[in-house]
């Protein structure tokens, strides 16, 4: 071959990777650095692959063969999270089964992955929907039940029409699916839920010690949102109180009424008869509208008296108790002690209702009476407030708590925002959840040695809203596994959320039936080292994946407690501005750039022409000058690879300033690289090697090939070694074409020498009229003038000049000398 045919290179090296078997997993006895390399992987919903996932793909390989060439022992599997409403609804559109949708979806899903050419041991390989992975979701349902953290309870849920299913929290944005848009309503209903709450602190604390991005932890750090206050009780009659949850105890002077949620169980009991029939009006109202619309800071809070009263504590005065919905249900006590003066949503409501306001935290004014426009919020010295006149802040509030328990009125308490995870579902295409519902015993597990519990294939699957298991004529009758009795399965499935929460731990040991990981594999590659996904995850999938390894930690199943020690979000690429999507039409594919330009070029472009972190829109405008880069690095190891074999055997009889001028490119580049390579920067990475390249033609346009000995064949050895993570199947064919025996994959990413960079000293070239006359050693930096005065001194630089006149003289700082006569 003399130019470069990337089909022909990529078809070879392919097929020699595969009999090879390079990138098979070494996951036991070998002593290498472990690297545990993880891109999320992605869900088949029939459509193919398009560039948003090369973009995930390819430099996440990239970065996973350069840990391999630093000597790491890399662990890089892919598969399918092929459970899930895509995969579903791809089926129903289709009118096929899902199994076989699925089937054929990850069949030619896998097929796109072989072309990208990464180092995926496909042995490894998973997928969510075979009874051999759901079988240790069930495994890992009936752990979690056994130790009461998964638990079934009526809760209001948010049910999306669209999906007609239940959702998570996480799952509904702005109100609406995060599916399907749908607006998202509130239903009353029995499920599944997983006990998340338990492990508030822990996922908190945990943040600390993970390299992710800040955003991503901040937006855990709110999801989960701690509060830190008080519970305070305030009496209604002699054998009732209402309790509220405040973050500012040290306004309890200032409450003049207090409010109840709508739902809160109290407001039937304690509603006096002449209110009855206005309370129940309202409350019914309130059912109607979402919390989304209910917290909302511009819609006008309405609410009613109960005609009820309540006690203050620390002053027995007597407040109205009224009920309001900007009060949920679903936070704290679902009741608040109101403080007009001091918060915004209570002094809305006071104004329009004509409650009273009173301050009892001085602002700058000092003043409090002067006239209010809004609540004032912040920390100030409290007044009116008897003995405790005068205190401000954290310490004001830890007096008044102190004192509450003193007396029995309240005690310190923490919120949560986060709630429990609705992990049941009424659609089909999920893990059967492995509970019998018996008349007499409850709910019992199913015995382990029943599991799989297979999801039935000759099922009426379209979502009606009712769990389609349910209409199934047998499957869901059984002999209860306690009693015998005749017994009734959960119909709901899992959430497939549930899949993706420990599915790093199934890819050690995918084919294992015995146990769902192999726990010394666990042991030594646990947790991943680097993970790489779209930050859409953040509260989702990431929040979920933390949590089940907390739980299985806490179980005794594993010896660490978070998942992803180190985690990147590739930016987003967009199309047009948007998110790709079939149904937008905007699907950019990679098939046409593969047949134009081949797999490395398309990889290296998407490195090249996007910050990786940032992602951009798609713009394929420089791809074709990426392919020519690759044609130019192929070139020149082809042009000089007789000279490079002939070079192994000899001194190098090359000019030395030459040699230093490419000496300092050869470790600029390899500096650059490295620490670009680690941060994931990998377009400028991918400049260094440009400039590398750049130099060594330079180089050898002025110096013979013939000439060339072991070091600079050592030189372009590292420029070969620095591309080839970059595009891979180019590499392993510029490492044959210059003599190289093994895999460049096999070869050690080449170290810089500090010293060569730092070098104080460096070669400038002095020219006279254009023409190359001579070399000068000069301390690094020197101002113009002094380069072109001692360039004029410079050797036999005088003679050249002789008694001509010096027209002008051009100087190139660091590098060159042009003296025109
Ligand atoms: C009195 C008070 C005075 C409050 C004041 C704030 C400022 P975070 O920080 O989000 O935890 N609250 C408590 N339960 C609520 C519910 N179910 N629905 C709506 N609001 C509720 O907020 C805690 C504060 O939110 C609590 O502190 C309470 O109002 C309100 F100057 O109590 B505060
Ligand atoms: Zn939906
Ligand atoms: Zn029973």
């Amino acid at each position: 071959m003399t130019t470069y045919d990337p089909h022909a290179v990529e078809r070879k090296w392919r097929e020699r990777w595969d009999r090879s078997e390079l990138y098979r997993a070494h996951l036991d006895d070998d002593d290498r650095e472990l690297c545990y390399c993880l891109a999320m992987f992605s869900y088949p919903s029939g459509e193919r692959l398009h560039v948003g996932h090369w973009y995930n793909y390819s430099p996440t390989d990239t970065w996973a063969r350069f840990r391999r060439m630093q000597g790491a022992n890399v662990f890089q599997p892919m598969g399918f999270d092929s459970f899930g409403l895509p995969s579903e609804n791809y089926a129903i559109q289709e009118n096929v089964h899902p199994a076989r949708s699925t089937r054929e979806n990850t069949g030619f899903m896998t097929e796109q992955l072989k072309v990208i050419g990464a180092m995926y041991d496909w042995s490894y390989h998973l997928e969510t929907h075979e009874p051999e992975f759901y079988a240790w979701d069930q495994w890992l349902f009936l752990e979690l039940f056994r130790s009461g953290l998964a638990y079934r309870g009526e809760a209001p849920v948010n049910w999306c029409d669209g999906c007609q299913t239940v959702l998570a929290n996480e799952q509904v944005v702005g109100g609406a699916c995060e599916r399907c848009a749908h607006p998202v309503r509130r239903r009353n209903l029995v499920q599944w839920f997983f006990r998340i709450t338990a492990f508030a602190d822990d996922l908190l604390e945990g943040l600390d010690r993970i390299d992710w991005p800040e955003r991503t932890k901040l937006m855990q750090r709110n999801w989960i949102g701690r509060s830190e206050g008080a519970l305070i009780h305030f009496r209604i009659d002699a054998d009732r109180a209402l309790d509220a949850f405040t973050t500012r105890p040290d306004t309890l002077w200032g409450v003049t009424y207090m409010v109840m949620a709508p739902e809160h169980a109290l407001v039937g009991e304690i509603t006096t008869e002449s209110k009855r029939a206005e309370v129940e009006a309202y409350v019914e109202a309130a059912a109607r509208s979402s919390d989304i619309e209910r917290t909302s800071t511009t819609r006008a809070k309405t609410g009613v008296w109960t005609g009820a009263y309540a006690v203050n504590p620390v002053n027995d005065e007597r407040v109205p108790v009224w009920v309001a919905d900007y009060v949920l249900a679903s936070y704290g006590t679902g009741a608040v002690m109101a403080v007009p003066g001091h918060d915004q949503r209570d002094f809305e409501f006071a104004v329009e209702q004509e409650l009273p306001i009173r301050r009892v935290i001085l602002d700058a004014t000092g003043d409090p009476d002067a006239p209010l426009e809004a609540a004032f919020v912040e920390d100030g010295a409290m007044c009116r407030s008897g003995e405790f006149d005068g205190l401000v802040g954290e310490a004001a509030r830890r007096r008044v708590i102190e004192s509450l328990e003193a007396s029995g009125a309240g005690e310190p308490s923490v919120h949560y925002r986060l709630r429990d995870w609705l992990i049941s579902r009424q659609r089909y295409w999920g893990a059967p959840i492995p509970i019998v519902h018996c008349p007499e015993c409850g709910e019992v597990p199913l015995p382990e040695d029943e599991l799989p519990l297979l999801l039935p294939e000759d099922v009426e699957f379209k979502p009606t809203g009712e769990s389609p298991l349910a209409r199934h004529p047998t499957w869901k009758d059984v002999d209860c596994p306690a009693c015998g009795r005749p017994a009734r399965r959960e119909t709901d499935t899992m959430d497939t959320f549930v899949d993706s929460s420990w599915y790093f731990l199934r890819y050690l040991s995918p084919r294992r039936d015995d146990v769902p990981w192999d726990s010394e594999r666990a042991k030594r590659w646990m947790p991943v080292d680097q993970y790489v996904g779209g930050s859409e995850h953040a509260v989702l999938h990431l929040l979920y994946a933390r949590f089940i390894m907390k739980a299985l930690h806490r179980l005794g199943h594993v010896d660490c407690d978070e998942p992803f020690a180190r985690l990147v979000h590739q930016g987003s690429i967009t199309c047009a501005g948007a998110r790709m999507s079939k149904s937008r039409g905007n699907v950019v594919q990679p098939e046409g750039y593969l047949e134009q330009y081949g797999s490395d070029t398309l990889r290296a472009y998407m490195m090249f022409g996007f910050a990786y972190l940032e992602g951009g829109d798609w713009d394929d405008s420089g791809i074709h000058a990426v392919s020519r880069y690759l044609h130019r690095v192929y070139r020149f190891a082809h042009e000089h690879r007789e000279a490079l074999s002939a070079a192994r055997e000899r001194d190098d009889a090359v000019d030395a300033g030459a040699l230093d001028e490419l000496r300092f490119a050869r470790h600029h580049s390899i500096k650059g690289a490295t620490q670009d390579l680690d941060r994931f920067q990998f377009n400028t990475a991918i400049s260094r090697h440009m400039e590398f390249t750049n130099a060594l033609y330079a180089f050898a346009h002025t110096n013979d090939p013939g000439a060339w000995g072991r070091e600079v064949r050592g030189l372009v050895e590292d420029w070969v070694r620095l591309i080839a993570p970059f595009a891979p199947h180019l590499g392993e064919e510029l490492w044959e074409l210059i003599g190289g025996s093994q895999s460049v994959f096999d070869e050690r990413w080449p170290e810089w020498d500090e010293a060569v960079l730092q070098r104080d000293e460096i070669t400038v070239v002095v020219q006279v009229n254009g023409k190359v006359r001579d070399r000068m050693l000069v301390a690094r930096g020197l101002p113009d003038e002094e380069l072109a005065a001692r360039a004029r001194d410079h050797g036999r630089i005088p003679d050249w000049i002789g008694d001509k006149q010096v027209r002008k003289v051009v100087v190139v700082p660091d590098k060159l000398v042009n003296i025109v006569v």
